[in-house]
């Protein structure tokens, strides 16, 4: 699609569905990491660095390292011209997580994940994207472990509670992915299934922008020297801010 019909298309909607943009293969590789490295988060308990987002449902913080330190992982060449285009050239990944509920997990709320910018004044419904998740299924997302359910347009009409709305549930397999305006209202539905549902949630957003309300107890990006050190150059400036004074 061409990146000014998909832009205003985006703009529309505030959220799209992309196919097949991850092989099952690398998605395999990224489940089995996160698996091995997470699996401690998989017990219905408070976690220290973890922030609970609902019944069974946990925000995890994931180092960039292994198959998540991957050019297609946190600049996908076929959705990052779109970031670009919407976001503008300064763009920055704000944070890397998985959201994973567990077996049982209910429905969450609806919600916007952070306050609009202006305290939901009319302004917010008038300026353009300044964060963008991209949701990046571990495992299919469905009906019966969960899936996140979207109100489109949200991000350019409500600024209150979209009750009177229906939401998209939209079925996910491992391979595609979607990316979202923050300001669109959204849920997670309930996990009925017997296993754990890892999903990963990239934040793209104006460098200015910071999520100021999620990262209280944990770091929304971490990667190691060593692995940034293995970042192309190409793709630095997404993680130059998370550089401290001495850090090459
Ligand atoms: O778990 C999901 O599908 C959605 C999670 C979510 O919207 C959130 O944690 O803000």
């Amino acid at each position: 699609m061409l990146i000014g019909l998909a832009t205003e298309r985006f703009n529309a909607a505030g959220v799209m569905i992309f196919e097949q943009v991850f092989t099952p293969d690398h998605v395999a590789k990224l489940n089995a990491d996160y698996s091995a490295r997470y699996d401690a988060y998989h017990r219905d308990i408070a976690h220290a660095d973890a922030l609970l987002v609902g019944d069974r449902r946990n925000m995890i913080s994931i180092a960039v390292s292994g198959p998540v330190n991957d050019p297609v992982v946190y600049a996908n060449p076929v959705i990052q011209p779109l970031i670009n285009s919407l976001l503008g050239g300064d763009v920055i990944l704000g944070s890397v997580v998985a959201v994973t509920s567990l077996p049982g997990a209910e429905d969450q709320e609806f919600h916007i994940d952070m306050p609009l910018l202006f305290g939901g004044e009319d302004v917010d419904v008038r300026v353009p994207s300044y964060c963008l998740t991209l949701v990046l299924p571990l495992v299919d997302m469905n009906a019966e472990n969960g899936t996140t359910a979207f109100y489109p347009g949200t991000h350019k009409s409500v600024l209150d509670e979209p009750a009177d709305l229906d939401p998209v549930f939209p079925d996910v397999p491992v391979g595609d992915a979607i990316l979202f305006d923050a300001r669109v209202w959204h849920y997670g539905t309930a996990n009925v299934s017997s296993a754990p549902r890892p999903v990963f949630y990239n934040s793209y957003q104006r460098s200015w922008f910071r999520d100021v309300v999620n990262f209280g107890v944990q770091n929304p990006l971490v990667i190691a020297d060593q692995e940034l050190s293995q970042v192309d150059a190409a793709y630095r400036h997404l993680f130059d801010w998370t550089r401290k004074p001495g850090r090459a």
